[in-house]
């Protein structure tokens, strides 16, 4: 029998995400579209008649102004509010800014894949003059300067988010509260990661679509129920249609596809 829930909802479409940039920790707002798919998202909220005792989100404004939309359209604007840098984005490193598709056309798929979607290996970090190191961001002044990441793989990601998954979520989770996440898709994979015990090599594989939720019925034990409309490695469901989350899925992993360009320019050619 379940004695909490949480919701996950990462964010919807940012400006960065529209032009196909790696984003990591910089500071972006969401695209119409973003807004858009955070309003589908509160819908399907909405309509499961969740009532939220606690939100937590980032410190970046893609996950926050999602957070607030839900919170507005659910009707539930009153809600307690807690930010953490811990709940952000993996930091892409020197890769922020650059363009996904252009990197995989400059060091190749499989590297490209390697830093985007394997467990343990980081990308290139950032210079520490550089206007997206945190450490130059005074949103960061009170992280330690050991913990302000240069660039991060999935794992470092996780550990980073999880001292404040364990510190701050769950123990409102064992008082039985509803509590209502907005962040992004690796923080939000490593959190699901540590609910349904997925292991490392399975964990990258999971997409999280932009603005659809992902609610979790746990036990008193924080033990996730499984609930009958969740599929693949996941306990929790998605709320949604499935065929536009499977499409949404889909999306965010052909973001570094690149057509077959031999074919395209073989064409040109014969103009
Ligand atoms: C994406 C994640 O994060 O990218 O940092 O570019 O959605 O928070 O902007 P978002 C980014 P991938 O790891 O899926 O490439």
């Amino acid at each position: 029998q379940a004695t909490c829930k949480v919701c996950f909802v990462r964010h919807g479409q940012s400006e960065w995400n529209a032009k196909n940039l790696f984003t990591g920790w910089a500071d972006v707002p969401l695209t119409i579209l973003g807004k858009n798919e955070a309003a589908a998202g509160a819908t399907w909220i909405w309509k499961e008649g969740l009532e939220f005792d606690v939100a937590y989100t980032s410190e970046l404004k893609r996950a926050q102004q999602t957070l607030k939309l839900v919170m507005d359209i659910t009707g539930q604007n009153d809600l307690t509010v807690h930010k953490s840098w811990r709940l952000n984005e993996r930091m892409y490193g020197a890769l922020q800014g650059l363009n996904k598709k252009e990197t995989v056309l400059k060091y190749g798929d499989d590297q490209v894949q390697l830093w985007r979607r394997s467990f343990d290996t980081p990308p290139p970090p950032c210079e520490l003059d550089s206007e997206y190191w945190p450490g130059n961001d005074n949103k960061y002044a009170h992280v330690p300067e050991e913990d302000v990441p240069r660039s991060e793989c999935l794992k470092d990601t996780i550990d980073r988010t999880l001292p404040y998954w364990d510190g701050a979520i769950v123990p409102a989770l064992k008082r039985g509260k509803t509590v209502l996440i907005a962040a992004h898709g690796n923080s939000i994979r490593g959190m699901v990661k540590a609910l349904d015990n997925i292991g490392d090599s399975e964990i990258v594989g999971l997409e999280i679509p932009t603005g659809v939720p992902l609610l979790y019925h746990l036990d008193a034990d924080l033990k996730p129920l499984k609930d009958p409309r969740s599929f693949g490695l996941l306990s929790g469901a998605f709320l949604g249609d499935p065929e536009e989350i499977k499409a949404a899925q889909e999306k965010v992993a052909a973001q570094t596809k690149v057509e077959d360009t031999s074919v395209e320019s073989e064409e040109e050619g014969k103009k």
